[in-house]
């Protein structure tokens, strides 16, 4: 109770940030940053979203969070855009409550408008099992989000249980392969399996794949081999803060 106190305050108080982590495509093109919620406490420290997000979401603070981070995040991408990255693309992580909230389409609308951000850079996450809570309200929406131009992902891809017949039906552009297979990559011959069974699967379905914990070279070089489109990682990049991808960017131009 005491930190979802701390949490609202932090909300009210603009305290929290985003942090952002560079994907690339096969060729080493930056292509686009995944935003990523920080909180630094100033007591605690930083403070992980995998411990604030579960308390945002039960008391209702994910609404007021989750609709400052789809502005902050487009209006940040904008103004890359602006400095003369006018391809770059911002992914943003959805939480399953978002999603049953009526009207996450219409907030998407909006921010969109205000930040001047075009849908098509916009890239909404959403893991396996959040979509398949409700199957029939995700579809809905989804075309609802998909009509406004968005790109839609699925997030920690294979870690859930979704059904091979929503995932087609469902109006997805790419899927995030879980690092918890890429840890194993080159080593672990079932990874390897797992993941050329990705791929083949994606490319039936026109799915753009993102291998995601790239963390060395021979991974890197494994998974661009199985066909990844895209890679994100510590390899090439850690989260960072908006001011230290200006940095990277600068050299990127
Ligand atoms: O960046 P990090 O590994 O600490 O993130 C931990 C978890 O928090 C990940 O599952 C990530 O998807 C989630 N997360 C990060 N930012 C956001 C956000 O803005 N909204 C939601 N719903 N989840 C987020
Ligand atoms: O659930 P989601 O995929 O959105 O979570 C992304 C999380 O993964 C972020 O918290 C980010 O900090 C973390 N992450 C990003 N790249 C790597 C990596 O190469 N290795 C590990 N262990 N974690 C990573
Ligand atoms: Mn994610
Ligand atoms: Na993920």
């Amino acid at each position: 109770l005491r930190l979802e106190n701390d949490l609202r305050h932090a909300i009210d108080r603009s305290e929290l940030c985003l942090h952002y982590q560079p994907q690339f495509d096969a060729r080493g093109r930056l292509v686009g940053v995944e935003a990523l919620l920080r909180w630094p406490h100033p007591q605690r420290g930083m403070i992980s979203p995998a411990e604030f997000i579960p308390i945002a979401e039960e008391s209702g603070l994910i609404h007021p969070l989750g609709d400052w981070v789809l502005g902050e995040a487009c209006r940040q991408v904008r103004q890359w855009q602006r400095q003369g990255h006018p391809e770059m693309r911002v992914a943003v992580n959805l939480s399953v409550r978002q999603l049953q909230r009526r009207g996450l389409d219409q907030t998407v609308r909006s921010e969109l408008r205000r930040s001047g951000l075009e849908a098509a850079y916009l890239e909404l996450e959403i893991t396996e099992s959040s979509m398949m809570e409700d199957p029939a309200g995700t579809m809905t929406l989804l075309h609802a989000l998909r009509g406004i131009g968005v790109q839609l992902s699925v997030d920690d891809f294979g870690t859930g249980y979704s059904s091979l017949a929503y995932l087609k039906r469902f109006p997805l552009q790419r899927l995030k392969i879980d690092r918890s297979f890429v840890d194993g990559i080159p080593d672990d011959g079932d990874d390897i399996a797992i993941v050329e069974a990705i791929v083949a699967m994606a490319r039936k379905m026109n799915l753009r794949i993102v291998a995601e914990g790239v963390e060395t070279g021979a991974q890197h070089e494994m998974l661009t081999r199985l066909g990844c489109d895209e890679m994100q990682g510590y390899l090439l990049g850690r989260p960072m803060a908006a001011a230290d991808m200006d940095a990277l960017l600068a050299r990127c131009r």
